[in-house]
């Protein structure tokens, strides 16, 4: 019986290209209650409570803080589905998106 030998191929490149990446930014303001920002990133981000009051307090203390890394789509949807959240309840809190470099 014969057998079929195949020459092992090194991979130079990838078949399809990795999608670009965004960056979903919380930005701090003077308004909205910290427990608010906190079930938001829990309920849009799916973060448990620890993580989410981590995020929180970075944001609060720094003004600003990635909270994920996603495709672009994904990135600005969460981003306005969070930020709607926050603006159905009257608070001025915003999630905006910066493409990862
Ligand atoms: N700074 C707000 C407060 O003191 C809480 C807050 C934290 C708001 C993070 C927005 O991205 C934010 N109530």
């Amino acid at each position: 019986m014969s057998e079929i030998v195949t020459k092992p191929r090194i991979r130079t490149r990838r078949k399809v290209a990795r999608p670009p990446l965004y960056k979903v930014i919380l930005v701090n303001d003077d308004f909205t209650p910290r427990e608010f920002v906190v079930r938001v990133l829990q309920a849009e981000f799916r973060m448990s409570e620890d993580q989410a009051h981590n995020v929180m307090i970075t944001a609060h203390t720094k003004g600003a803080c990635v909270v994920a890394v996603l495709v672009k789509d994904v990135a600005e949807t969460k981003a306005t589905r969070a930020t709607d959240m926050a603006r159905g309840e009257g608070y001025p809190l915003l999630f905006t998106t910066e493409p990862e470099t």
